[in-house]
């Protein structure tokens, strides 16, 4: 449920037709997640194991990237307020990770695959 994207309300727009480009909420190798003020986005990457992902800080405020791997481990890097942060996925499976200052409300996730 916090993986909804865009907008909008429910009006029934879903019959829309989907032509085909349709968007999808995946990103491929050398994948780059902007962090804005209180979004990652996208908020859903897929990525192959051995590629790696730079979150670039586009808004002004302090965020991070608080990372658990599928082994349970937690990646922890400090706060920023600028630059990038570039994690390496060596483990196939899904990583969850939200913002060390906003928590719940500002969280992403990475699949990644073999
Ligand atoms: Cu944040």
């Amino acid at each position: 449920m916090a993986f909804t994207g865009g907008g909008g309300g429910s009006d029934g727009a879903d019959n829309a037709h989907r032509p085909g480009n349709t968007p999808a909420p995946t990103v491929e190798r050398n994948a780059r997640v902007t962090i804005g003020d209180n979004i990652f986005q996208p908020v859903l990457s897929s990525i192959s194991v051995g590629k790696s992902i730079d979150w670039a800080w586009e808004g002004t405020g302090n965020h991070s990237v608080v990372m658990k791997t599928p082994d349970g481990k937690e990646v922890k890097p400090p706060e920023q307020t600028k630059g990038t942060f570039t994690f390496k996925f060596e483990t196939a499976g899904t990583y969850d990770y939200q913002c060390g200052v906003h928590g719940e409300r500002m969280q992403g996730r990475v699949q990644v695959s073999q």
